[in-house]
């Protein structure tokens, strides 16, 4: 009884998917040029495929889960389970238009020939607005499209925006935002449900400890109460005495996100030697 899991061959979700799998405790030898993988130390099968195949492999059973990339499972329409949301593989799919086309909302390119790879998403969304205009599917290098004349705007991934602002695009609209998710076949047997339950578990605790960090400061005890309201910690903080009167060490965990918003208040109630430190792994 194992668990196969279809992983992008080469690409940009490669390298992530690889670390999320060596970073929730799987061994596996990486296979140059190889097409599949035994975890050596947990019942899964690994499958390198392209990212486009992923979900149809997925439904079909071909593979149980698989991760892919939102705006990839979108366009495909297939019959399979969003587990979990992985946090990496950010883009999101766009609309851009030539940068001295004078736009202001989304009736601008109404009868209008737009490019993408991604036409069922496209579609979806004008329709939602009610806009009528001429989608044009093409395979690849989209963002040159309007510059050879075959469109007036494109719809494309971006992510830093870079690639559009090299040819003279500009973004107009967010059509959706994606993210690498993981993904499962939706007949699973009893067995299956309780590996994938187990990976699941892991990556929670991985996803966790990511956003957030071990705090170890200095607090002078007439300041105590306030700083361990501002670090709450897991239950609550720990609070060791210094061999300096009046001090004591407090450890917790906080948000990354809200680190950089406490650490003024911090520092105002007398906090000092402040350390924050990366979690590995955890589970509350
Ligand atoms: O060979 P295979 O079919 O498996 O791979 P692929 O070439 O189809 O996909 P790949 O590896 O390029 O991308 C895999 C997935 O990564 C996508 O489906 C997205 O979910 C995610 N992703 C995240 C991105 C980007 N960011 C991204 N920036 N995919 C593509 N891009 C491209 C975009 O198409 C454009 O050409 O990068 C360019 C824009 O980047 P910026 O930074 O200049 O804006
Ligand atoms: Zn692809």
């Amino acid at each position: 009884m194992k668990l196969k899991i279809a992983i992008q061959k080469s690409g940009r979700l490669n390298e992530n998917s690889v670390k999320l799998l060596r970073e929730i405790g799987i061994e596996f030898n990486s296979p140059s040029g190889k097409l599949r993988a035994e975890a050596l130390n947990f019942p899964l099968e690994l499958l390198f495929l392209r990212d486009d195949d992923i979900p149809q492999y997925v439904a079909d059973g071909v593979a149980d889960i698989g991760i892919v990339g939102e705006n990839v499972l979108l366009e495909k329409q297939k019959p399979v389970t969003v587990k979990n949301k992985l946090g990496f593989g950010k883009c999101r799919l766009s609309i851009a238009v030539d940068k001295s086309f004078s736009y202001s909302d989304i009736n601008d390119i109404r009868n209008k020939k737009i490019a993408t790879s991604y036409p069922v998403i496209l579609r979806q969304y004008l329709e939602a607005k009610n806009i009528q205009a001429e989608i044009h599917e093409i395979s690849g290098s989209v963002e040159i499209a309007p510059g050879i004349g075959l469109s007036e705007a494109i719809c494309d991934l971006v992510s830093s925006g870079s690639t559009l602002l090299t040819n003279g695009l500009k973004e107009v609209e967010v059509v959706l935002k994606s993210e690498a998710v993981l993904i499962a076949n939706n007949n699973l047997t009893v067995e299956q449900n309780k590996l994938l339950d187990k990976l699941l578990f892991r990556i929670e605790a991985s996803k966790k400890a990511k956003n957030n960090k071990y705090i170890l400061l200095n607090a002078p005890n007439n300041n105590l109460e306030k700083i361990i309201s501002l670090i709450p910690g897991m239950k609550s903080p720990t609070i060791l005495p210094l061999a300096e009167k009046g001090w004591s060490s407090v450890h917790s965990v906080v948000k990354e996100n809200d680190f950089w918003e406490i650490i003024e208040s911090l520092k105002e109630n007398g906090a000092q030697g402040i350390l924050v430190i990366p979690i590995e792994k955890m589970i509350i």
